[in-house]
């Protein structure tokens, strides 16, 4: 007789061959329009689900989490940033964590490489001077962005995809500079010519691009606080590809329409997917949804982590990417 099959509750649509393999392998609950949960959504599904595997637009907070029924085991997070999931209250509930680091840190670094470029070279604006019909042709002085050959790139947060990011940038021609809680080993340090600043207030205030890498917990909410802002050389441009949270959104938006930077790159927000609408009107800002570890593999291999987050954690045996609140 076949063994009963756990119930994966499965928030979002996922790509294609990972929700057939989780059908093959458990009594998978999917999403197949892709319409998010709402809150009583997930509370419905905590209900019943043995897993739940959300992802980065579900808060899976104490409303949601103090309705689990004791069924609830494991959340399966689809994604590496764990702040919409409330870990301590998981935890308390014997429910455990996981979510799926290392697969997304290539995808990611190129976009924040293309977003430095971007933003520097003015992409953005120059295409969209084009679509509109009122290009009148080329000119010596037309759409001069600043080099970033030869500039100082200050990679706030280098874990995976920060040193990955300074991988690429180093190639670029930029030098790398990093603030991180702990400085990386010397012979990284070395391989990438890096800088430590253990002053994140010191570095802000000397580099052309600064990058923010870093996860978004308690420690990091507004890191990028007004005050921090300001330290900032006006000439300088402001990467994020890691969470909107670790800025403060309007301080930014305040300063960029005053032209106290020269410009940001954003694929993240504050309050997604709501964009600050003065954002919207400034020339000087590049803005994506959200598409940073957004291409057909990294996705695969998500999802791929994920089911085997869950089957060895069903096998009894700890998952290899469990989330644990020291961690954070
Ligand atoms: C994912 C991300 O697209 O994994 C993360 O932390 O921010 C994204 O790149 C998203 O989280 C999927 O749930």
């Amino acid at each position: 007789m076949q063994k009963k099959r756990t119930i994966v509750v499965v928030t979002r649509k996922l790509p294609e061959p990972i929700e057939t393999r989780m059908m093959e392998l458990f009594d998978a609950r999917l999403n197949l329009d892709d319409t998010p949960r709402t809150q009583a959504e997930l509370i419905e599904a905590v209900k019943t689900a043995e897993v739940l595997v959300p992802t980065v637009t579900d808060r899976i907070d104490l409303a949601v989490l103090s309705q689990a029924g004791p069924q609830l085991k494991l959340i399966a997070s689809f994604g590496t940033g764990v702040d919409h999931i409330d870990i301590a209250t998981a935890r308390q509930r014997g429910i455990t964590v996981t979510n799926t680091p290392g697969v997304l840190t290539e995808d990611t670094a190129d976009m924040t490489m293309a977003l430095i470029l971007a933003v520097a070279r003015r992409l953005s604006e120059g295409e969209r001077l084009l679509r509109s019909g009122k290009w009148t042709g080329w000119g010596p002085t037309h759409m001069l962005g600043q080099r970033i050959w030869g500039k100082r790139l200050g990679i706030v947060g280098m874990g995976r995809i920060g040193t990955a990011l300074a991988r690429r940038a180093k190639g670029f021609g930029l030098s790398i500079h990093y603030h991180n809680r702990r400085r990386v080993l010397p012979e990284i340090e070395a391989q990438l010519e890096a800088t430590y600043w253990e002053s994140l207030d010191q570095m802000l205030a000397r580099m052309d691009i600064i990058s923010i890498n870093c996860p978004h917990t308690p420690a990091t909410y507004h890191l990028l606080s007004a005050r921090r802002l300001k330290l900032i050389q006006r000439h300088a441009y402001i990467v994020n590809t890691a969470r909107g949270e670790v800025i403060d959104e309007n301080a930014l938006t305040r300063m960029l329409a005053a032209d106290e930077l020269a410009g940001a790159a954003l694929d993240v927000f504050e309050h997604e997917p709501a964009v600050n609408p003065k954002l919207l009107k400034l020339p000087n800002v590049v803005l994506l949804p959200h598409m940073g570890s957004a291409t057909i593999e990294g996705r695969i291999d998500m999802g791929e982590k994920v089911i085997i987050n869950i089957k060895t954690f069903t096998d009894g045996h700890r998952p290899p990417d469990r989330v644990l609140e020291t961690m954070l």
